[in-house]
């Protein structure tokens, strides 16, 4: 976990973050993406392949490249954020977050009293931090970052209510099922003019907030775009893509050659 500079600090340094985004199953994934370029890495549980054991050991691989790590929770697992943060995590991504209710459980498990209730055990923040367990104590809730995932149309109407629950200290936008809301279930289309329209609504009403706003992106192009628009922090989908180009390009120098 990340003290100086700490993870939130990063996030409003005024650079937007570009973070890998991992869902194969090994942890030496994540931490080879960690010693690229990437700002960040975040493990994804809601639809990757990776279990929790593997997730958890990648923890302090991606620390030992200096970098903060993230992991996506599945939809509603919130006891997960307080095991990940135990394990020095520096963000934690909470999907369909739909109801102030679902916002609050999930804050409660990502702070100390007495913003929230999450309880003591943090093996592996202490070792990664160095903090003596008082100075963690006191210092936990500010180092850490919890991302409510904003996708659906339930959300967006909250989405100020969202961004008050004490505890929550930024948004994640997911373009795909945002899609999918706007489309009436029609089509996914991520990069739609209805998409486009919502991640304004988003960006203006967390900037409002003075909170974070984050995003996924299919490719680093899409990364770039999302960067510029304002985004404090862009995940670049997946390290299986990633894999896919570059098997494709290396086979295409070789069929050139
Ligand atoms: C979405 O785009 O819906 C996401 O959840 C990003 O992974
Ligand atoms: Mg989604």
């Amino acid at each position: 976990m990340l003290i100086n500079p700490s993870f939130p600090d990063l996030l409003k340094g005024g650079t937007p973050l570009l973070t890998a985004w991992c869902g194969l199953p090994d942890p030496s994934v994540p931490a080879l993406l960690a010693r690229e370029e990437f700002d960040a890495v975040a493990m994804d549980m809601q639809h990757g392949s990776m279990d929790f054991a593997a997730a958890l050991r990648a923890v302090p691989l991606i620390a030992a490249a200096g970098k903060p790590a993230l992991v996506r929770i599945p939809v509603g697992e919130f006891a997960m954020a307080s095991r990940f943060l135990d394990a020095g995590v520096s963000g934690v991504i909470a999907p369909m977050i739909n109801t102030i209710e679902d916002a609050r459980r999930f804050a409660s498990f990502m702070k100390f009293p007495s913003v929230g209730q999450r309880s003591w055990g943090a093996y592996g923040a202490l070792a990664l931090s160095g903090l003596e367990p008082a100075e963690y104590l006191r210092r936990a809730n500010d180092l850490t970052v919890s991302f409510a995932m904003v996708e659906t149309r339930e959300a967006l109407a909250i989405i100020d209510e969202i961004l008050e629950v004490p505890g929550i200290d930024g948004v994640f936008a997911g373009p795909a099922d945002l899609s999918i809301a706007l489309l009436g279930g029609k089509g996914v289309d991520p990069a739609s003019a209805e998409v486009e329209k919502a991640l304004d609504h988003v960006l203006a009403r967390v900037r409002a907030a003075g909170k974070i706003a984050a995003i996924f992106a299919p490719s680093g192009a899409r990364a770039g775009d999302l960067a510029r628009k304002g985004f404090n922090m862009v995940c670049i989908g997946s390290d299986m893509s990633m894999l896919r180009a570059g098997a494709q390009a290396s086979l295409a120098a070789a069929q050139q050659g």
